[in-house]
């Protein structure tokens, strides 16, 4: 049976949004459901290094705004909740991978010691594979009250987010770029929209589905996501320089040492800081025909540009 959506009504006194309350009131419910997800069997060790990485913190961004975007389309939390797990897989999954030796070769994340110097190569690469394929499932068999041709549409949405057309594309080209300082703004912005705008865009994108949007509202919201990914990555890119090691939980300075083109190495610390505003400023205009049920989504835009970590 497929759930009525809520009523979109407001309250008549509209209270001050108090974003930091809801980041960590999200980011509990998202720690449950994500200790929840996925259960210790045989092999031991492979759903071990599967949990070490998933549950080691980070800031839920992903999961939150696909929770943020079933609500305001008129969804619940429970229809967004396999997905919004299933995107965190896939995004630690990633980093997994990123951080292996045959790529970025870091030894922290998230204030650990990284998958690989834990488990080892071999074992990494496998806890990342388990968690992508895993990710698929749990949105396939544990997403309930919704149409089924909508999890359908999840489900590519998915598949199109991480495969060539965006994660891995994105990567490819980084890879491909490394040592060259002097690559476009155009080559830069196509790398940071596959390797780090398309999974945010796919879990706003994701939100809307589930909670049966209409296109109007999906090609709305995908262009607040859009440019709060380029905000994000713009803003990656200054913490790589301003941030220490232990605010990011990873190591800090890495760009510079690996010679990769930056939007600070492009345009300079001020620049960078203005142009990543200016996104924000036009993704929260993006939302100009939704009430205070958006507030989430605003104050997550400005969150983007004013985090240290
Ligand atoms: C997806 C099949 C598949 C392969 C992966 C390795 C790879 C291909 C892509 C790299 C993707 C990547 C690591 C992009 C960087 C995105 C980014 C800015 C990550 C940091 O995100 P935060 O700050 O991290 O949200 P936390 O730890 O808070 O979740």
């Amino acid at each position: 049976m497929v759930q009525a959506k809520k009523q979109l009504t407001e309250p008549e006194t509209p209270a001050i949004f108090d974003l930091n309350n809801y980041l960590k009131q999200q980011q509990i419910i998202v720690e449950q459901a994500l200790d929840q997800s996925i259960a210790i069997a045989r092999p031991e060790k492979i759903y071990e290094a599967m949990r070490y990485s998933l549950l080691a913190g980070g800031k839920r961004l992903r999961p939150i705004l696909c929770l943020a975007t079933c609500d305001l389309m008129g969804g619940t939390q429970a229809m967004a909740m396999p997905t919004a797990c299933a995107l965190e897989m896939i995004h630690t999954m990633s980093l997994i991978h990123d951080d292996l030796p045959a790529m970025d070769n870091d030894d922290f994340r998230r204030g650990k010691p990284t998958n690989h110097k834990v488990y080892g190569d071999d074992i990494a690469i496998l806890a990342g594979d388990g968690l992508l394929a895993y990710a698929f499932e749990y949105v396939a068999t544990q997403t309930n009250n919704v149409a089924p041709e909508n999890i359908i549409r999840v489900v590519a949405a998915l598949g199109h987010t991480v495969g060539a057309a965006g994660l891995v594309g994105g990567q490819v080209l980084d890879l491909e770029s490394e040592g060259k300082l002097d690559i476009t703004a155009e080559t830069l912005s196509f790398i940071h929209t596959h390797k780090t705008g398309a999974l945010l865009e796919a879990s706003v994108v994701c939100g809307a589905i589930l909670a049966n949007a209409e296109s109007e509202d999906i090609a709305r919201l995908s262009r607040y996501a859009q440019n709060i990914g380029l905000a994000f990555q713009i803003i990656d890119d200054i913490l790589d320089i301003t941030a220490t090691d232990e605010q990011l939980g990873k190591t800090a300075g890495k760009d510079l040492q690996a010679q990769k083109a930056t939007y600070p190495s492009l345009w300079g610390l001020e620049k960078s800081r203005l142009k990543a505003q200016e996104l924000v400023d036009s993704a929260i205009a993006e939302l100009s025909n939704y009430g205070i049920q958006a507030e989430p989504l605003r104050a997550i835009a400005n969150y983007i540009v004013t985090r240290d970590r």
